[in-house]
């Protein structure tokens, strides 16, 4: 085995690495330092590499596979100011729990803190939002550090996807020469011309371990809970007045959805699925009760559950955390990881179990008939859809009609602000396989449009991005991962010049609300489009808005559809439909 220098053998070993722990895919933006990651990744056989030119979007594409798939697409970037532009979607990745692996290339030690060109401090770079850090060592032909090097890769993409999954950082410090030129100086120890001695480029396990796969192996326990483990839970199952199954947001839909219908088929209790959920739409939606209209009337109810089993991370809808809270009674949080994800504190038990695991142990442990409480969560669905369909205001209408006209299967991303609330309030659970993502995590409305060209890139299914103009400026780089990594989307951008959010905060009654808050900026998107060759049409109505949207999932290529809206117009139909299903949930008409 020949190796022109010590950077390339350390290069080659780390994306051996990397395709043994199943990588596929990685992410790389364009740099020096980290010329022997580059070069030894990128022609991996096993690994398919991006090239995209922003730190900023290129993590956030990194972050979209990784939701998609469950699999993190490393990202591989140079030594500077270039690691800080992943920190945004490090940050989204930490908080939704999305497998990333950071892989960042450094200046050798004696440059730390000696003004040396695009040499920073990169230590511990992400503090606490990574799951595991490791600056490796310097590359060297030694046995002993490359067990440690690949033992450090298999921990960090193990950790990646554990059931915390989330971000991990291995920062990489390469001295020159740093291109695989053959270099008599720095051939690996022992070996001048390059050659290795036979076995040497092992330790590779599997030849010793009669395996194959990574160098090291994890294996992990499911988070069973025993039957007397379980116990508190079933009697408040059998015991309970009125119980509820609140699905909140989380990549992969947890419980499965077999577990979920068994568990509320079981339990009797009726589910409220957050759109981010996984369980909004589906085949399950038409086995048991599936409630998606809740942020548009659950304040009208008059009664609460005395029992709630939760799942996933805290609710979307604003109205719905705060109903959860005024029903205070006994509350299971379910958390495989042992988090803490519900900031109305009301939970009153923390459940550190697989949530498929235990819904399915539940299930068999109790057998309840529906209550009346679920009669009249499933009353109040059925009034609300019924009163609202084709009703909802400008913006809430193409949210319904993106998801409405979706194919199935298809692939759905949602930006912040507006769009995944009205996602919320306005789209009815539907018996089509569509996955819909949104980075719920922080909540930034930085790097949408990458976030959802990465999802698509995870993905075979017709992928539609609905995003607000701000969200939609914001990350207008991100648009290049179209032609770099041949995805194709649909891309329907709400513009309504600015912020149409701050429309439901006070803030909207002073001085400053223009040019503070709303912040029209008046940008014609149609060259964003020309700029990076893609369709673009523009409307304002509704039904012509149905054609386009039918015509672009149709056809191949980019499109983007942009539906001019005017906020505060829209903020009002809002405020008065809202009133309306109030009135009519409230007085149980229906
Ligand atoms: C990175 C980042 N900066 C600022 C914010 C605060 N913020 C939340 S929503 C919003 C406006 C979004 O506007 P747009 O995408 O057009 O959606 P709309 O409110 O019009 O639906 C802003 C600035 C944020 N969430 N993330
Ligand atoms: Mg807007």
């Amino acid at each position: 085995m020949s190796e022109p220098n010590v950077n390339g053998l350390w290069g080659r070993i780390i994306a051996d690495e990397l395709a043994k722990a199943g990588i596929e895919t990685a992410v790389m933006a364009p740099g020096s330092r980290s010329t022997p990651l580059t070069v030894a990744i990128s022609a991996h056989a096993d690994i398919e590499a991006v090239s995209l030119l922003d730190e900023r979007s290129a993590a956030f594409f990194a972050l979209g596979y990784g939701k998609r798939t469950g699999r993190p697409a490393p990202l591989v970037c140079t030594s500077g100011t270039a690691l800080a532009n992943f920190h945004p979607a490090v940050i989204e990745a930490d908080a939704a729990r999305v497998p990333m692996v950071l892989l960042t290339a450094d200046r050798p030690p004696e440059l730390a803190d000696s003004g040396a060109n695009q040499t920073i401090d990169q230590e511990k770079f992400y503090g606490d939002s990574v799951r595991y850090y490791r600056k490796l060592p310097e590359p060297e032909a030694a046995d002993r550090k490359l067990r440690s090097l690949r033992t450090a890769l298999s921990r960090a993409t193990e950790t990646a996807r554990g059931p915390n999954a989330g971000p991990v950082h291995l920062d990489a410090p390469f001295r020159k020469p740093l291109e695989p030129n053959a270099d008599p100086d720095d051939a690996p120890e022992g070996v001048p011309d390059g050659t290795l001695p036979e076995g040497f480029e092992t330790p590779t396990r599997p030849e010793t371990a009669g395996r194959d796969g990574p160098y090291v192996d994890t294996v992990r326990g499911t988070g069973r809970l025993s039957t007397s483990d379980r116990q508190a839970i079933t009697e408040a199952i059998r015991t309970a007045e009125r119980g509820l199954i609140v699905c909140g947001p989380t990549d992969r839909p947890a419980p499965a959805g077999d577990a979920l219908c068994a568990l509320s088929q079981a339990t009797g209790f009726p589910v409220v699925a957050d759109p981010l959920s996984g369980h909004r739409f589906g085949p399950h939606t038409e086995a048991i009760d599936v409630c998606g209209g809740y942020d548009g009337y659950v304040s009208a109810l008059e009664t609460s559950p005395d029992v709630v089993l939760r799942f996933g991370a805290s609710p979307t809808s604003k109205p719905l955390r705060n109903y959860l809270h005024s029903a205070g009674g006994r509350q299971f949080l379910v958390d495989p990881a042992g988090g803490w994800r519900e900031a109305t504190f009301t939970a009153t038990d923390l459940v550190v179990a697989d949530e498929t695991r235990l819904a399915t142990d539940l299930a068999s442990d109790v057998d309840r008939d529906p209550d009346s409480y679920a009669d009249r969560l499933t009353d109040a669905e059925a009034a609300y859809w019924s009163f609202v369909d084709g009703e909802e205001p400008a913006e809430g209408g193409i949210i319904a009609d993106v998801a409405r006209l979706a194919p199935d299967p298809s692939t759905v991303f949602v930006s912040n602000s507006m769009p995944v609330r009205d996602l919320d309030r306005f789209v009815r659970p539907r018996s089509a396989s569509l996955s819909v993502y949104g980075n719920r995590g922080a909540s930034g409305i930085d790097g949408i449009t990458s976030s959802a060209l990465g999802v698509g890139y995870g993905t075979d299914d017709p992928l539609v991005l609905a995003i607000g103009d701000l969200a939609y400026y914001h990350d207008m780089n991100g648009l290049l991962a179209i032609a770099r990594a041949e995805v194709d989307a649909t891309i329907v951008c709400l513009n309504n010049d600015g912020g149409g959010i701050f429309h439901l905060l006070p803030i909207e009654a002073h001085d400053s609300f223009e040019s503070w808050f709303r912040t029209p900026h008046g940008l014609d998107f149609e060259h964003s489009a020309d700029l990076y060759d893609l369709e673009f049409a523009r409307t304002e109505g509704r039904d012509r808005f149905r054609e386009l949207y039918t015509e672009s999932l149709e056809s191949d290529g980019t499109q983007v559809l942009e539906v001019s809206t005017d906020s505060e117009r829209n903020h009002d139909d809002r405020r008065q439909l809202q009133r309306a299903v109030a009135e009519r949930i409230s007085s149980g008409d229906g």
